[in-house]
């Protein structure tokens, strides 16, 4: 078996480096807990970026996945699946929308939802093709296509990648009224993150979503909701939305769907916007082949579960409590919804060797914008888990100086 040194020097030779990796090896991963080559164990409080929430193979999913394989694995949309349907009407059950439209990652998901927007705009809107505009904000995150990467305002997802997609208006986040003045006839939609992941795990203030969702009903605008890491009960709520109560026209979905095992996305909408698409104007080889349609249901299932969702709650409010009790000048702020938490530290402050330290602990986590890391272990996490990885945070954050 090679050492994590060996396998490190594998990637850096041969693997483009569009990554700058935290330096530890994962070969092995149960529940909460992952392995490095050398045996060092270590709670993930990344979770693949919320797509383990329902923790490292799960025994469900897994199972769901193995049977799968021994029957069918791949059939295209030129034909019917046996498990496709099934699972289409369990998500459709799972988030209150009358139709889905299977993809396979986020960024599918979330061009699907501008391709849907687009033809809507035309088709029931009475724009013309062409000039249908998309609202979106600054620093969003919603993927890395070419589209996507256009209404980026992070250089470094954006620099060089031109000619750019047009038809998008970025505005500030947090500002419902800011929404409002960008709005003209030619507006088919508005996305938006309900939390920002990227930004920094960027809570907007109570009432921003309620307000977006009646500007939008107001000026006959789609309102798309980008839940491909916020979803999937991580924020304590089934969605990130339903905090407030908040029902958008279309859902971009992913990670979580596939249960941390296989790319299954979605977005989800009622019949008068899925409408839009009629045979040969969407698709994609993969997008709910059995495999994901099997494995996609078995996530929900887990998801389904009553007490995971107060665990969620209750383990996210008592992360931020502790973390807020710990001693250490260089952090400003703890911040987050259930599970989808950050430590802000000081600006200008490199959190990349806490990190490190993190790991040396035996815990890991990932820092964004230098200056803040990102805590999100996968949602089956136990009291006691959190416990004992809380004495590590601890113990790290303490010697910061
Ligand atoms: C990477 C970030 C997180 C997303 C939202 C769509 C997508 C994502 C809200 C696209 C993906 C990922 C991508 C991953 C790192 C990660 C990430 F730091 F880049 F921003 F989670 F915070 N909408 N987010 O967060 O989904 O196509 O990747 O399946 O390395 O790029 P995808």
């Amino acid at each position: 078996m090679l050492s994590t040194k060996e396998i490190i020097k594998l990637d850096e030779k041969y693997g483009a480096h569009n990554y700058h990796p935290l330096p530890v090896v994962i070969s092995e991963a149960k529940g909460v807990m992952v392995t490095d080559p050398e045996g060092k164990q270590y709670y993930d409080f990344l979770s693949a970026y919320s797509a383990v929430n329902q923790g490292h193979r799960n025994a469900k999913i897994i199972k769901a996945l193995i049977d799968q394989a021994g029957r069918c694995t791949l059939t295209s949309r030129a034909f019917h699946n046996d498990k496709m349907g099934l699972f289409l009407k369990k998500l459709c059950e799972f988030t209150g929308y009358e139709m889905a439209l299977p993809m396979n990652t986020g960024a599918e998901a979330v061009e699907t939802a501008i391709k849907a927007a687009r033809r809507w705009g035309v088709e029931k809107k009475g724009i013309k093709n062409g000039k249908q505009e998309i609202i979106v904000c600054e620093d969003n995150f919603h993927g890395r296509t070419s589209t996507i990467i256009s209404f980026s305002t992070d250089p470094d997802s954006r620099v060089n990648y031109g000619p750019y997609a047009t038809g998008f208006k970025i505005v500030k986040y947090n500002d419902a009224k800011a929404i409002e003045k960008a709005i003209n006839p030619n507006t088919c939609a508005v996305m938006i993150e309900p939390i920002q992941g990227e930004a920094g795990v960027f809570v907007p203030d109570k009432g921003y979503l309620k307000a977006v969702r009646q500007i939008c009903t107001k000026n006959k605008v789609l309102f798309i909701a980008d839940e491909v890491q916020t979803g999937f009960c991580r924020t304590g709520e089934r969605f990130a939305c339903n905090h407030e109560k908040v029902r958008p026209d279309i859902m971009a979905l992913g990670k979580a769907l596939g249960g941390g095992v296989i790319p299954v996305s979605a977005i989800v909408a009622d019949k008068k916007i899925m409408e839009v698409f009629t045979p040969g104007t969407h698709g994609s080889t993969f997008g709910g082949y059995p495999m994901a349609a099997a494995v996609g249901i078995a996530s929900l299932e887990v998801l389904e579960d009553k007490k995971l969702l107060k665990n969620v709650q209750d383990l996210g409010e008592y992360f931020r409590t502790e973390v807020g009790k710990i001693k250490c000048k260089k952090i400003v702020q703890v911040r987050g919804k259930g599970l989808l938490n950050a430590v802000v530290f000081a600006k200008g402050f490199e959190a990349w060797n806490v990190c490190l330290a993190l790991r040396d602990a035996g815990l890991l986590a990932k820092q964004t914008h230098g200056n803040i890391i990102r805590f999100a272990p996968p949602l089956v996490i136990t009291k006691k888990e959190m416990d004992k990885a809380l004495l590590i945070i601890k113990s790290v954050f303490e010697k910061v100086k």
